[in-house]
């Protein structure tokens, strides 16, 4: 593990799911965990069965916990589905217009816990803050994850065919294989956390996660003041591209960057990002247009970013930080 002298810390990073997930465990094997903040979406978060469900605050717990079912990327390893297959004995006497005994969203047995836990300590008047960090406590893990923001906020998708469709109704019920025309954050009385200003205005280093440029990182850009905050600092801020070779890891982040008029490559990725970060790291594969990228004001970083060992993704982390310097 390299110092703190070595690479610029404390580091801030903005993040969604499974990209940022993998990019912060190899952020936690090159620095110590006390000195990172994950300020994490939560606008795809749902209630089912009653219980607060936040994707990206479990998918980021659980991989950095090392509990993460490594192929799908969402979920605990090793999971049984007892309490989703039981539910099916409701499916033919669910009414009309009932949002109850959802199976298409699957809940784990071990992972049921997790939503559990949550949704009674919020009963109690907990924040999301306070119980997020618990989580974290009880997983073991020393860095900092933060809900970018206490307050309810939704991502809906407006579909060509003038559908609107909740966050997870789009990407897990439709397995986001839809046209969407307009993605819409519905954000108003919705605050950034104190943590996570604090974090963002004092990081050494800001790292906007290879996440969705759109439903992942677009959500905490949606909050008021964080864009202005991060253009004040763009220098040392430094965006990872989810995009290689135009196309996306994981997830409809390709398809979606077409659908709502940007270009799905690593320069529509630099124009969406060019007024709050100064640098984007990009991946060998997409060499060929870091000139455009410099021609839009960005400094342009070239490695590996598809984590596809824990030495990439350190790496990757590593880069990350001496890329501002
Ligand atoms: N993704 C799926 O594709 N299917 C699921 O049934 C599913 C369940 C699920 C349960 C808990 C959880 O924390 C995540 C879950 N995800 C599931 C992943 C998740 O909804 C998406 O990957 C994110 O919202 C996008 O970042």
């Amino acid at each position: 593990m390299m110092t703190d002298a070595e690479l610029a810390t404390p580091v801030a990073v903005l993040a969604g799911g499974v990209g940022a997930a993998r990019y912060l465990n190899g952020l936690l094997s090159v620095i110590d965990a006390a000195s990172v903040t994950a300020v994490v979406n939560t606008a795809d978060d749902t209630t089912l069965h009653g219980l607060r469900i936040c994707p990206d605050l479990d998918t980021v717990t659980y991989t950095l916990a090392g509990a993460i079912d490594p192929d799908r990327g969402w979920g605990l390893a090793g999971e049984t589905w007892a309490a989703m297959e039981a539910l099916e004995r409701y499916a033919s006497v669910i009414p009309q217009g009932s949002d109850a005994g959802v199976t298409w969203f699957g809940l784990g047995d071990r992972d049921l816990a997790t939503h559990l836990y949550r949704s009674a300590r919020l009963a109690e008047g907990a924040t999301l803050s306070e119980v997020t960090a618990e989580i974290a406590t009880a997983w073991g893990l020393g860095l900092a994850i933060l809900p970018m923001s206490d307050d309810p906020v939704a991502t809906r998708l407006l579909t060509v065919d003038g559908r609107d469709l909740a966050f997870q109704e789009y990407f897990v019920r439709d397995r986001h294989d839809v046209a969407i025309a307009e993605v819409r954050v519905e954000a108003t009385a919705a605050r950034l956390g104190d943590a996570a200003r604090t974090a963002l205005r004092d990081a050494a280093v800001v790292v906007i996660a290879p996440s969705n440029p759109l439903v992942s990182i677009g959500p905490i850009r949606a909050l008021d003041g964080v864009d202005e905050l991060l253009a004040s600092r763009r220098d040392s801020t430094v965006a990872i591209s989810p995009i290689v070779g135009g196309r996306a890891l994981k997830g409809p982040a390709a398809r979606l960057l077409d659908e709502l008029g940007h270009e799905a490559s690593v320069v529509g990725v630099a124009q969406i990002y060019r007024s709050i970060a100064g640098t984007l790291v990009i991946d060998h594969a997409d060499a060929d247009r870091a000139g455009e990228i410099e021609d839009l004001g960005m400094r342009c970083v070239i490695t590996d970013t598809v984590m596809s060992t824990p030495q990439i993704a350190a790496e990757l982390g590593r880069i990350s930080l001496v890329s501002t310097l």
